[in-house]
């Protein structure tokens, strides 16, 4: 890890509504009283927010909510609280008052905005057993028409709600093409799911070949089809909508 650093684009998703399973918790944790609580997803691409349609965590993964400063606090695994810790990111460098811990089954069904998205009522959480704890902020945002694994993901979890303990209708949503691709059309990751005939979310090197491909594929060939930088390509605009999020106050710089 240390010879491969990474710069993520941390977005914040503001929690609306917390799920059943961890609402008390919550509600008797007295330092989050006026808090607003944003879960922190970790991407690489993020000129395609305007594609989430929900969020991922894993339901075995251990998550904490971290104080930012009086008003805010970040849900993420404590590992990436430390490291955000160590980059200004907290009030008191080095610190990361830690207010709440849980494993992420119990935020299944936590309801939180998803910043640029086109589901403006936010998105709801749901599980994906393939997050590590050991990359990221173990949230991983789900953009299911460009991210293979976040299709194969979420196509599992519609085919079988009762097994992974969810309502069907948050695993039903609207997909909308974010962007064009000349070798995979409009949607690139229902494409090479098909063409790569992946049949589950643990076909892990299946999926890392159509990953790759999609993100060469939608980085070097992409053209925008929504939102600020509508018909830009993908390689210019995805600075452009990064620093859109940060300036919003919505993201910011997460380096590991
Ligand atoms: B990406 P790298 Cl649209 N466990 O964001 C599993 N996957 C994780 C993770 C974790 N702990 N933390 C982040 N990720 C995902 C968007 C996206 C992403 C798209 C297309 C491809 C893609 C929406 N999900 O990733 O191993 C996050 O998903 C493929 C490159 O550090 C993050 O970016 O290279 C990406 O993996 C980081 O993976």
């Amino acid at each position: 890890e240390a010879l491969n650093p990474q710069e993520y684009t941390g977005v914040k998703l503001e929690v609306l509504e917390w799920g059943s399973d961890v609402k008390e918790l919550i509600a008797s944790t007295k330092e989050l009283e006026g808090v607003k609580v944003y879960m922190v997803a970790a991407t690489l691409r993020p000129e395609t927010m305007y594609g989430q349609t929900c969020c991922f965590v894993g339901p075995k993964v251990d998550y904490g909510i971290f104080k930012v400063n009086d008003k805010e606090a970040y849900l993420c695994t404590p590992r990436a609280a430390r490291n955000m810790a160590f980059q200004r990111i907290f009030e008191e460098e080095g610190k990361f008052p830690q207010l709440a811990s849980f494993q992420g089954s119990v935020l299944i069904g936590t309801l939180v905005n998803a910043p640029l998205s086109v589901h403006k009522d936010g998105v709801r959480i749901l599980p994906m057993e393939t997050v590590l704890a050991t990359k990221g902020t173990g949230v991983v945002t789900c953009v299911p028409s460009d991210s293979p694994d976040d299709y194969a993901t979420i196509t599992d979890l519609a085919k079988k709600p009762e097994y992974y303990k969810i309502q069907k209708e948050w695993a039903e949503f609207e997909i909308v093409p974010i962007i064009k691709t000349p070798s995979y059309g409009d949607m690139s990751a229902p494409f090479l799911i098909k063409e790569l005939k992946i049949a589950s979310p643990k076909d892990k090197d299946a999926l890392a070949k159509a990953k790759e491909l999609a993100y060469k594929e939608g980085f070097y060939q992409g053209i925008m089809l929504i939102g600020n930088y509508k018909d830009m390509e993908v390689q210019k605009a995805k600075p452009l909508v990064r620093e859109k999020l940060i300036g919003e106050g919505l993201a910011f710089v997460y380096n590991e």
